[in-house]
Protein backbone atom coordinates (compact mmCIF):
# COMPACT_ATOMS: atom_id res chain seq x y z
CA UNK A 1 0.00 0.00 0.00
CA UNK A 2 1.02 3.59 -0.71
CA UNK A 3 2.35 5.25 2.56
CA UNK A 4 1.33 9.46 3.20
CA UNK A 5 3.63 11.67 5.56
CA UNK A 6 2.35 14.52 6.19
CA UNK A 7 5.69 17.07 7.73
CA UNK A 8 4.71 20.66 9.19
CA UNK A 9 7.52 23.21 8.89
CA UNK A 10 8.76 21.57 5.67
CA UNK A 11 10.93 24.56 3.85
CA UNK A 12 14.03 24.62 6.21
CA UNK A 13 16.18 22.26 8.23
CA UNK A 14 14.96 19.42 10.36
CA UNK A 15 11.64 19.47 8.51
CA UNK A 16 13.31 19.57 5.04
CA UNK A 17 15.68 16.85 5.68
CA UNK A 18 12.86 14.87 7.21
CA UNK A 19 11.11 15.47 4.00
CA UNK A 20 13.82 13.80 2.09
CA UNK A 21 14.52 10.94 4.38
CA UNK A 22 10.83 9.85 4.21
CA UNK A 23 11.04 10.03 0.49
CA UNK A 24 13.73 7.52 0.24
CA UNK A 25 11.87 5.38 2.60
CA UNK A 26 9.00 5.74 -1.00
CA UNK A 27 6.47 7.76 1.19
CA UNK A 28 4.39 10.41 -0.91
CA UNK A 29 4.74 13.96 1.01
CA UNK A 30 2.02 16.13 1.90
CA UNK A 31 4.10 19.30 3.02
CA UNK A 32 3.89 22.65 4.78
CA UNK A 33 5.23 25.73 5.41
CA UNK A 34 4.70 29.72 5.29
CA UNK A 35 7.59 30.08 2.79
CA UNK A 36 5.92 28.91 -0.67
CA UNK A 37 9.36 29.50 -2.34
CA UNK A 38 11.51 27.32 -0.50
CA UNK A 39 9.06 24.84 0.17
CA UNK A 40 8.29 24.87 -3.76
CA UNK A 41 12.23 23.66 -3.52
CA UNK A 42 11.82 20.67 -1.02
CA UNK A 43 9.00 19.46 -3.34
CA UNK A 44 11.27 19.63 -6.65
CA UNK A 45 14.08 18.17 -4.29
CA UNK A 46 12.29 14.83 -3.05
CA UNK A 47 10.18 14.39 -6.36
CA UNK A 48 13.35 13.60 -7.96
CA UNK A 49 13.31 10.61 -5.57
CA UNK A 50 9.87 9.35 -7.31
CA UNK A 51 7.44 10.25 -4.83
CA UNK A 52 4.26 12.51 -5.23
CA UNK A 53 4.37 15.48 -3.35
CA UNK A 54 1.69 18.24 -2.30
CA UNK A 55 2.89 21.52 -0.95
CA UNK A 56 0.42 23.74 0.86
CA UNK A 57 1.50 26.76 2.10
CA UNK A 58 0.63 26.42 5.82
CA UNK A 59 0.96 28.69 8.65
CA UNK A 60 -0.04 26.06 11.94
CA UNK A 61 -1.35 29.05 13.72
CA UNK A 62 -4.37 29.63 11.86
CA UNK A 63 -7.18 27.27 11.96
CA UNK A 64 -8.58 27.69 8.42
CA UNK A 65 -5.08 27.36 7.02
CA UNK A 66 -4.57 23.72 9.12
CA UNK A 67 -7.98 22.50 8.27
CA UNK A 68 -7.24 23.82 4.49
CA UNK A 69 -3.86 21.76 4.61
CA UNK A 70 -5.65 18.41 6.32
CA UNK A 71 -8.76 18.51 3.55
CA UNK A 72 -6.06 18.56 0.53
CA UNK A 73 -3.90 15.84 1.82
CA UNK A 74 -7.07 13.79 2.17
CA UNK A 75 -8.80 14.93 -1.32
CA UNK A 76 -5.40 13.81 -3.03
CA UNK A 77 -4.37 10.80 -0.56
CA UNK A 78 -7.17 9.82 1.37
CA UNK A 79 -5.21 8.72 4.19
CA UNK A 80 -1.88 9.92 6.48
CA UNK A 81 0.54 7.18 7.58
CA UNK A 82 3.06 9.53 9.55
CA UNK A 83 2.65 13.36 10.61
CA UNK A 84 5.93 14.78 11.73
CA UNK A 85 4.95 17.75 13.84
CA UNK A 86 7.77 19.52 13.42
CA UNK A 87 7.18 23.70 12.81
CA UNK A 88 7.91 25.88 15.40
CA UNK A 89 10.62 28.42 16.58
CA UNK A 90 12.73 30.60 19.59
CA UNK A 91 11.84 34.08 19.25
CA UNK A 92 14.83 35.86 21.54
CA UNK A 93 16.68 35.07 24.61
CA UNK A 94 14.63 37.80 26.78
CA UNK A 95 14.74 37.21 30.43
CA UNK A 96 11.15 37.14 32.16
CA UNK A 97 10.98 40.54 34.24
CA UNK A 98 12.54 42.31 31.05
CA UNK A 99 10.31 41.11 28.50
CA UNK A 100 8.45 43.91 27.02
CA UNK A 101 7.22 42.10 23.99
CA UNK A 102 4.51 39.37 24.61
CA UNK A 103 4.09 39.16 21.27
CA UNK A 104 7.58 37.14 21.16
CA UNK A 105 6.37 34.67 23.51
CA UNK A 106 2.68 34.05 21.94
CA UNK A 107 4.15 33.41 19.01
CA UNK A 108 5.66 30.59 20.14
CA UNK A 109 2.81 29.47 22.08
CA UNK A 110 0.84 29.81 19.03
CA UNK A 111 3.19 28.12 17.14
CA UNK A 112 5.01 24.98 19.22
CA UNK A 113 2.41 24.69 21.37
CA UNK A 114 -1.19 25.35 19.78
CA UNK A 115 -0.22 24.35 16.12
CA UNK A 116 1.06 20.94 17.12
CA UNK A 117 -2.29 20.33 19.69
CA UNK A 118 -4.36 21.96 16.60
CA UNK A 119 -2.68 19.42 13.70
CA UNK A 120 -2.75 16.56 15.51
CA UNK A 121 -6.47 17.15 16.64
CA UNK A 122 -7.42 17.54 13.21
CA UNK A 123 -5.20 14.38 11.72
CA UNK A 124 -5.37 11.30 14.80
CA UNK A 125 -9.07 11.29 14.31
CA UNK A 126 -8.36 10.11 10.65
CA UNK A 127 -5.75 7.99 11.70
CA UNK A 128 -8.17 6.15 14.16
CA UNK A 129 -10.48 5.72 11.17
CA UNK A 130 -7.89 4.19 9.32
CA UNK A 131 -6.25 1.97 12.29
CA UNK A 132 -2.99 2.69 11.44
CA UNK A 133 -0.68 5.94 12.05
CA UNK A 134 2.20 7.39 13.09
CA UNK A 135 2.58 10.68 15.50
CA UNK A 136 6.33 11.73 15.39
CA UNK A 137 6.14 15.33 17.73
CA UNK A 138 9.89 17.52 17.52
CA UNK A 139 10.50 18.69 21.36
CA UNK A 140 13.75 19.22 22.62
CA UNK A 141 16.02 19.00 25.16
CA UNK A 142 14.67 22.37 26.12
CA UNK A 143 11.64 20.66 27.10
CA UNK A 144 13.11 18.72 29.46
CA UNK A 145 15.56 21.68 31.12
CA UNK A 146 14.68 25.35 31.09
CA UNK A 147 17.23 28.02 31.12
CA UNK A 148 17.73 31.57 31.41
CA UNK A 149 16.11 33.34 28.64
CA UNK A 150 14.10 30.38 27.12
CA UNK A 151 11.74 30.48 29.47
CA UNK A 152 8.51 30.50 27.15
CA UNK A 153 10.61 28.70 24.55
CA UNK A 154 11.15 25.90 27.01
CA UNK A 155 7.36 25.95 28.26
CA UNK A 156 6.35 25.16 24.75
CA UNK A 157 8.83 22.04 24.87
CA UNK A 158 7.15 21.38 28.25
CA UNK A 159 4.34 21.47 27.11
CA UNK A 160 4.73 19.23 24.14
CA UNK A 161 5.98 16.23 26.19
CA UNK A 162 2.99 16.57 28.34
CA UNK A 163 0.78 16.67 25.59
CA UNK A 164 2.46 14.08 23.67
CA UNK A 165 2.52 11.70 26.82
CA UNK A 166 -1.08 12.46 27.00
CA UNK A 167 -1.68 11.33 23.05
CA UNK A 168 0.36 8.02 23.37
CA UNK A 169 -1.92 7.16 26.98
CA UNK A 170 -4.84 8.30 25.24
CA UNK A 171 -4.52 5.99 22.20
CA UNK A 172 -3.90 3.06 24.33
CA UNK A 173 -5.44 0.03 22.52
CA UNK A 174 -5.99 1.56 19.17
CA UNK A 175 -2.35 1.22 16.48
CA UNK A 176 -1.59 4.38 16.52
CA UNK A 177 2.18 5.35 17.85
CA UNK A 178 3.45 8.23 19.57
CA UNK A 179 6.81 9.35 19.32
CA UNK A 180 8.97 12.22 20.12
CA UNK A 181 12.28 13.24 19.31
CA UNK A 182 14.04 16.12 21.59
CA UNK A 183 17.09 17.46 20.01
CA UNK A 184 19.87 19.65 21.37
CA UNK A 185 21.67 21.59 19.40
CA UNK A 186 21.05 21.05 15.22
CA UNK A 187 22.29 23.89 12.94
CA UNK A 188 19.71 25.01 10.88
CA UNK A 189 17.80 28.40 10.21
CA UNK A 190 16.63 27.90 14.05
CA UNK A 191 19.48 30.51 15.41
CA UNK A 192 18.93 32.85 12.86
CA UNK A 193 15.31 33.21 13.82
CA UNK A 194 16.02 33.66 17.22
CA UNK A 195 18.06 36.38 17.36
CA UNK A 196 16.33 37.61 14.43
CA UNK A 197 18.88 37.54 11.30
CA UNK A 198 21.52 38.59 13.52
CA UNK A 199 24.23 35.84 11.88
CA UNK A 200 26.98 36.86 13.94
CA UNK A 201 25.39 36.11 17.08
CA UNK A 202 23.60 32.93 15.55
CA UNK A 203 27.33 31.40 14.31
CA UNK A 204 28.22 32.03 17.79
CA UNK A 205 25.77 29.18 18.81
CA UNK A 206 27.72 26.35 16.77
CA UNK A 207 30.84 27.88 17.34
CA UNK A 208 33.80 25.31 17.95
CA UNK A 209 31.73 22.83 18.36
CA UNK A 210 30.31 20.05 15.99
CA UNK A 211 26.27 20.57 16.08
CA UNK A 212 23.84 17.69 15.17
CA UNK A 213 22.37 18.49 11.53
CA UNK A 214 19.45 18.46 10.22
CA UNK A 215 19.98 15.12 8.60
CA UNK A 216 21.09 13.20 11.87
CA UNK A 217 17.51 13.93 13.16
CA UNK A 218 15.51 12.78 9.87
CA UNK A 219 17.74 9.89 10.25
CA UNK A 220 15.97 9.32 13.94
CA UNK A 221 12.63 9.82 12.24
CA UNK A 222 13.08 7.25 9.95
CA UNK A 223 14.13 4.97 11.99
CA UNK A 224 11.35 5.28 14.51
CA UNK A 225 9.13 4.86 11.56
CA UNK A 226 10.84 2.17 9.99
CA UNK A 227 10.12 -0.37 13.13
CA UNK A 228 8.26 -3.11 13.27
CA UNK A 229 4.80 -2.08 13.72
CA UNK A 230 4.54 -2.94 17.29
CA UNK A 231 7.39 -1.02 18.42
CA UNK A 232 6.82 2.79 19.70
CA UNK A 233 9.89 4.75 20.37
CA UNK A 234 8.33 7.01 23.10
CA UNK A 235 10.84 9.65 23.32
CA UNK A 236 14.49 10.05 21.97
CA UNK A 237 16.65 12.38 23.42
CA UNK A 238 19.62 13.63 21.18
CA UNK A 239 22.62 15.68 21.65
CA UNK A 240 25.91 16.40 20.17
CA UNK A 241 28.68 14.91 21.60
CA UNK A 242 30.24 18.22 22.58
CA UNK A 243 26.92 18.71 24.71
CA UNK A 244 26.09 17.30 27.60
CA UNK A 245 23.56 19.58 28.86
CA UNK A 246 21.65 22.65 27.51
CA UNK A 247 24.17 25.32 29.04
CA UNK A 248 27.49 22.57 29.00
CA UNK A 249 28.91 22.80 25.28
CA UNK A 250 32.65 21.74 24.77
CA UNK A 251 34.16 24.49 22.33
CA UNK A 252 37.77 24.10 20.60
CA UNK A 253 38.18 27.72 19.83
P1 LIG B 1 14.22 26.08 11.02
O1 LIG B 1 14.04 27.53 11.36
O2 LIG B 1 15.27 25.71 10.05
O3 LIG B 1 12.84 25.46 10.54
C1 LIG B 1 11.62 25.79 11.16
C2 LIG B 1 10.49 25.42 10.22
O4 LIG B 1 9.24 25.73 10.86
C3 LIG B 1 10.54 26.21 8.93
O5 LIG B 1 10.21 25.35 7.87
C4 LIG B 1 9.44 27.26 9.10
O6 LIG B 1 8.90 27.58 7.82
C5 LIG B 1 8.44 26.46 9.93
N1 LIG B 1 7.47 27.30 10.63
C6 LIG B 1 7.69 28.27 11.54
N2 LIG B 1 6.53 28.83 11.92
C7 LIG B 1 5.55 28.20 11.22
C8 LIG B 1 4.15 28.33 11.17
N3 LIG B 1 3.50 29.24 11.90
N4 LIG B 1 3.45 27.51 10.36
C9 LIG B 1 4.08 26.58 9.59
N5 LIG B 1 5.42 26.41 9.60
C10 LIG B 1 6.14 27.22 10.40
O7 LIG B 1 14.47 25.37 12.43
P2 LIG B 1 14.59 23.83 12.83
O8 LIG B 1 14.56 22.94 11.67
O9 LIG B 1 15.73 23.73 13.76
O10 LIG B 1 13.27 23.68 13.71
C11 LIG B 1 12.34 22.64 13.55
C12 LIG B 1 11.82 22.19 14.90
O11 LIG B 1 12.90 21.65 15.65
C13 LIG B 1 11.22 23.30 15.78
O12 LIG B 1 10.05 22.78 16.40
C14 LIG B 1 12.30 23.55 16.81
O13 LIG B 1 11.78 24.04 18.02
C15 LIG B 1 12.87 22.16 16.95
N6 LIG B 1 14.19 22.05 17.55
C16 LIG B 1 15.27 22.67 16.95
C17 LIG B 1 16.52 22.55 17.53
C18 LIG B 1 17.72 23.23 16.98
O14 LIG B 1 18.74 23.36 17.69
N7 LIG B 1 17.72 23.69 15.74
C19 LIG B 1 16.72 21.74 18.72
C20 LIG B 1 15.52 21.16 19.26
C21 LIG B 1 14.32 21.30 18.67
P3 LIG B 1 8.27 28.97 7.37
O15 LIG B 1 9.07 30.05 8.00
O16 LIG B 1 8.38 28.89 5.88
O17 LIG B 1 6.85 28.91 7.85
C1 LIG C 1 16.55 24.12 20.67
C2 LIG C 1 17.62 23.78 21.61
O1 LIG C 1 18.97 24.61 23.61
O2 LIG C 1 18.34 26.27 21.94
O3 LIG C 1 15.37 23.49 21.02
O4 LIG C 1 16.72 25.37 23.46
S1 LIG C 1 17.89 25.08 22.72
Amino acid sequence: MEKIAMITGASSGIGRSTSLALADLGYHLVIGARNLEKLSKVKAEAEQKGVNVLAIQLDVRSLDSAEAFVRQAMDEFNRIDVLVNNAGLARGVTKIAEQKNEAEWQEMIDTNLMGLARMTRLVVPLMIEQQSGHVINIGSTAGHDAYPGGSIYAATKFGERAFTTALRQELLGTPIRVTSIDPGMVETEFSMVRYNGDKERADAVYAGVTPLSPDDIADLIAFAVSRKSHVNLETIIVRPVDQASNSMVARKL
